[in-house]
């Protein structure tokens, strides 16, 4: 018998978490209802006939009458009806409390508004290579309970601030914050702070907490009751210093790695790189091993990747930066790049009320160099920050189209949309394949176009 049995347990989201808890509690001998309020769920054939189903609402009955509520992290917890449920006292947990509830091995656990997903790949790698039997999920795509199937000495997870709101078992080997900025705030009505108190959750009792002190949001007030590992600017444990022609880490004051020519041509990479570092070191691998892997260690798509440099004009696919900060970093790469003519920065997508002023204030001394082509739903908003630089566009296809007319030697096409995908696009990856077909096209570069256009 388990601790769900006897339970009247409603599952809320029937996505790629929804099925792996459905499954963990079938396999249990359980059976959840299950709600799903996208009116055209179409993956109905997958749930067994046994399970009462919810399609296209939220039936609030269902959730009320629940002794224990599992939330997807899509779900708001500020609609009516969760609140309703946290005020009767209703139990709401997700699928990373059961998975913390049940695994007794060491937990790495990683979060943070950009490059989680990096870094835990990074990570992963590493540990794989140096004979860790390692296990990786969460945020980055893989549901944690999936992970119950290969019994591991450690266990990666990538968590994102949804994800953290419902954990209450946290007990991990080590935690780390990589960066905070704004982000999701279509989802905390009362601001930032209550995305960081939900980023901060990660540190409770954790063995080895990673903090970035290079960062204004990731530092906790309670930092003297923690075992720290800092990392960032030149206060901290790990740090870096960058010069002419090369980049030297150091711990605690000792360099122990120069960089020649950026193999990583992005800041953002040298802190992921520390913060992994930091990790590794905890685990006694070899730095050795580890500098081998990250100096192979090739850009996941989207991220801040270069197509290419054709006509002189150079392509970057950053559709991943899916908020203002991203962006910044990503203009703040540039800044690497020699003899740049004009920037087209192309912005666009779901905003998600985030506060656009504070994209272009630290460009604006150079905005000579900047035009900017907005698409989307925000389309507006981002037009309106120096409507005298900027243009507007219907779609993507439309920017690019205006784009590949316009530009010239040592030009730079920058996509970095600050926004969400989803008012156009299944994600970011569909809108950053949209992109690299474009790239082909307007340079007549004959590959398969495996991915579709959308005009
Ligand atoms: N749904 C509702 N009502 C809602 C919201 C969603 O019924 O109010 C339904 C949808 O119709 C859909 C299902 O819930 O059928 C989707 O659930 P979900 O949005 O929670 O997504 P999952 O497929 O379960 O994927 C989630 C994460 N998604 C989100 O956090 C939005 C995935 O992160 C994660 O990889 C996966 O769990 C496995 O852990 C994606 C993401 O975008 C990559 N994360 C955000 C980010 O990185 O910025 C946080």
């Amino acid at each position: 018998m388990s601790i769900y049995n006897g339970k009247n347990i409603v599952i809320l989201g029937m996505g790629l978490t929804g099925f792996s808890c459905l499954k963990f509690f079938i396999s249990l001998g359980i059976y959840p209802r299950v709600i799903d309020c996208n009116i055209n769920f179409n993956s109905k054939i997958f749930i067994p006939t046994n399970i009462e189903c919810c399609f296209g609402y939220l039936k609030k009955k269902w959730v009320l009458e629940a002794d224990l509520i599992i939330i997807s992290p899509g779900f708001n917890s500020y609609s009516n009806v969760i609140l309703e449920a946290k005020k009767r006292g209703i139990e709401i947990i997700n699928d990373i409390e059961i998975f913390c509830r049940i695994v007794k091995s060491n937990i790495i656990a990683v979060t943070g508004t950009n490059g989680k997903t990096t870094v835990v790949s990074m990570l992963y790698k590493i540990m794989k290579k140096s004979g860790f039997n390692v296990s990786l999920g969460g945020n980055i795509g893989i549901p944690v309970l999936d992970l119950l199937n290969h019994k591991s000495d450690f266990y990666i997870l990538e968590l994102s601030s949804f994800q953290l709101e419902y954990i209450s078992t946290l007990n991990f080997f080590c935690a780390g914050i990589l960066n905070i900025s704004e982000d999701h705030m279509d989802r905390y009505p009362n601001g930032i702070r209550d995305y960081i108190f939900s980023k901060f959750k990660i540190f409770s009792k954790s063995k080895y907490c990673i903090i970035n002190f290079s960062d204004v949001y990731s530092k906790p007030y309670n930092l003297f009751e923690m075992n720290v590992v800092s990392f960032g600017t030149d206060y901290s444990d790990y740090y870096f210093k960058r010069n002419n022609k090369s980049i030297n880490l150091f711990y605690l004051n000792n360099k122990f790695f120069r960089i020649k020519n950026y193999f990583f041509k992005s800041i953002t990479n040298f802190l992921n790189i520390l913060f992994v570092i930091s990790i590794t070191d905890i685990l006694k691998i070899p730095r050795k091993m580890v500098f081998k892997i990250l100096l192979n260690f090739k850009n996941l798509p989207h991220r801040f990747n270069i197509l290419g440099n054709k006509k002189n004009i150079l392509w970057i696919n950053d559709s991943k930066s899916t908020n203002i900060s991203s962006t910044i970093l990503a203009l703040q790469n540039l800044s690497l790049f020699d003899k740049i003519s004009k920037i087209w920065l192309i912005l666009g997508g779901d905003g998600k009320l985030s506060d656009f002023e504070n994209l272009l204030k630290p460009y604006l001394l150079k905005l000579r160099k900047l035009r900017i082509c907005c698409f989307g739903k925000s389309k507006d908003v981002l037009y309106n920050l120096i409507p005298n630089i900027s243009y507007k566009f219907s779609s993507l296809y439309c920017v690019v189209k205006y784009i590949t007319n316009c530009a010239g030697n040592g030009d730079i096409i920058l996509l970095s949309p600050s926004c969400s995908s989803t008012d156009q696009f299944l994600n970011f990856e569909d809108r950053g394949n949209v992109f690299i077909n474009l790239y082909n096209k307007y340079n007549n570069i004959c590959k398969k176009n495996i991915f579709y256009e959308k005009k």
